[in-house]
């Protein structure tokens, strides 16, 4: 399980003012020293991230932050990162230090947080400085102040921790994962087949992250799994004995596969199943039926959730832009975003292009449809356009059940 892609893991963000004890705490959870601690105020500048398995919720990442009360010009940059940090957060933990108690600050944040659904649990630090009464007044103070439960602990000596543990694994949201990639289209002894082109875009010498995760999908729904490229779909149909449930193809292969697959044999893509299992499928399908409205001259925005080197024919900086242009008649004005944050500015947009969002988790890609859906932006992604694009949208969705549209990028880990 250590192997979990972070992207999978239920993200846990740590906030608190500065010298709360957030770093410290991180330390305390993992039993690792992982976080730099020091006695000076502002200590941790950027977003920090461990892994580790936390029974019996599983899989998770804590991420710890710049305190939120940190003052000047550096200060504010590094409190507008911390509070990033939340798009991507599926729980919080609010540190308050038992020295100086709760205060406005943190009663904000929790408003903040409250806003976002985040499910907080309120941490009492550095117990061990005060007496087990002032303790007991003070995580009442905190609940009463703050408005979360709180449970009292010392990073430093361990006590609490376990509790602390406890409070976390009740307070975990259940929906965090999202729907599955696969496991609920097929039954036990289903065949499913995944079609991957290894071409210039593949990585050398190993499979994607999300071709990996639908084969794990298919295996724990007890089916067969047959992986070819798309140049085997042919042959490989003809050899089998009984049809497969679905075939799933990287995107820019759907329309030489759409020709192959029987009629009545389920057909999508890798980046529509992903669509659906980190996004909103429906805001995604709904972008790209707005494609009929755009007009040259028009702006677009491109979002890439990663920084992967661009080859070639790159699709979000070539391949897309092309297709567009034919298909709106005449060339659009393209902005590229990639990486971590969002675009504050998003009016103007006509249109925004998402890719496969294979590198980030589900919370965070929903943040960023919902930051889009604010500003009155229809968003697509890039398996649904391609899929748009090539006429073959409805054919791709059924096998989901959903007829209102979605898709991905491949770059060095994703999907197209
Ligand atoms: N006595 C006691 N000291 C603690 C405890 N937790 C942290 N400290 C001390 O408090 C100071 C600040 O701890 P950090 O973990 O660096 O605090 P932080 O919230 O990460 O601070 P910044 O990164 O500066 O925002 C260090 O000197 C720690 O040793 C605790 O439970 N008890
Ligand atoms: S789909 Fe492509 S651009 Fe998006 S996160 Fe994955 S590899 Fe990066
Ligand atoms: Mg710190």
């Amino acid at each position: 399980m250590r192997t979990t892609p972070r992207s999978d893991r239920l993200h846990i963000a740590i906030f608190g003012k500065r010298n709360a004890g957030k770093s410290s705490l991180i330390n305390a959870l993992t039993s690792q020293p992982v976080a730099l601690v020091s006695d000076v105020p502002g200590t941790t500048t950027d977003p920090v991230y461990k892994a580790m398995e936390l029974l019996p919720v599983g899989p998770v990442v804590f991420i710890d932050t710049a305190g939120i009360d940190d003052a000047g010009e550096l200060g504010r940059l590094r409190v507008k990162r911390s509070l990033s940090v939340s798009n991507s957060a599926d729980m919080a933990l609010l540190v308050v230090d038992s020295l100086t108690g709760p205060s406005p600050i943190e009663q904000n944040l929790a408003r903040r947080l409250a806003a976002r659904n985040l499910p907080v649990v309120g941490v009492l630090n550095k117990s061990d400085l005060v007496s087990p009464e002032e303790a007991q007044e003070l995580l009442e103070r905190c609940r009463v102040e703050i408005g979360v439960n709180f449970v009292a602990v010392s990073a430093l000596t361990g006590s609490g921790i376990g509790a602390l543990k406890e409070a976390i694994i009740g307070k975990a949201p259940g929906d965090w994962e999202g729907p599955p990639i696969l496991g609920d289209l097929v039954k036990p002894g289903d065949l499913v087949v995944l079609v991957v082109p290894i071409d210039l875009e593949a990585p050398k010498g190993r499979i994607i992250l999300p071709q990996v995760q639908a084969i794990r999908d298919v295996l724990d729904s007890d089916c067969y799994c047959v992986m070819v490229k798309e140049n085997r779909l042919k042959d490989a149909l003809e050899r089998m004995t009984t049809l497969p449930r679905l075939v799933i193809t990287d995107s820019q292969a759907f329309d030489k596969v759409a020709s192959q697959v029987p009629v009545g044999v389920g057909l999508t893509s890798f980046s529509i199943l992903f669509a659906r299992h980190k996004g909103d499928l429906k805001t995604l399908v709904a972008g790209a039926r707005r494609i009929e409205s755009l007009k040259p001259g028009d702006s677009v925005l491109i979002a890439e959730a990663c920084t992967h080197h661009p080859i070639g024919d790159d699709i979000g900086r070539v391949k897309i832009p092309r297709w567009l242009d034919k298909k709106v008649g005449g060339p659009l004005k393209y902005t590229w975003h990639a990486g971590g944050g969002f675009p504050e500015d998003l009016s103007g947009f006509k249109l925004a292009i998402h890719c496969g969002s294979c590198m980030i988790n589900r919370r965070e890609m929903l943040a960023r449809l919902s930051a889009l859906r604010e500003a009155g932006v229809p968003v697509v992604n890039y398996g649904v356009l391609i899929s748009y694009l090539h006429g073959i949208m409805d054919r791709a969705l059924a096998p989901l059940g959903c007829t209102d549209g979605g898709a991905s990028h491949r770059g060095t880990e994703g999907v197209i």
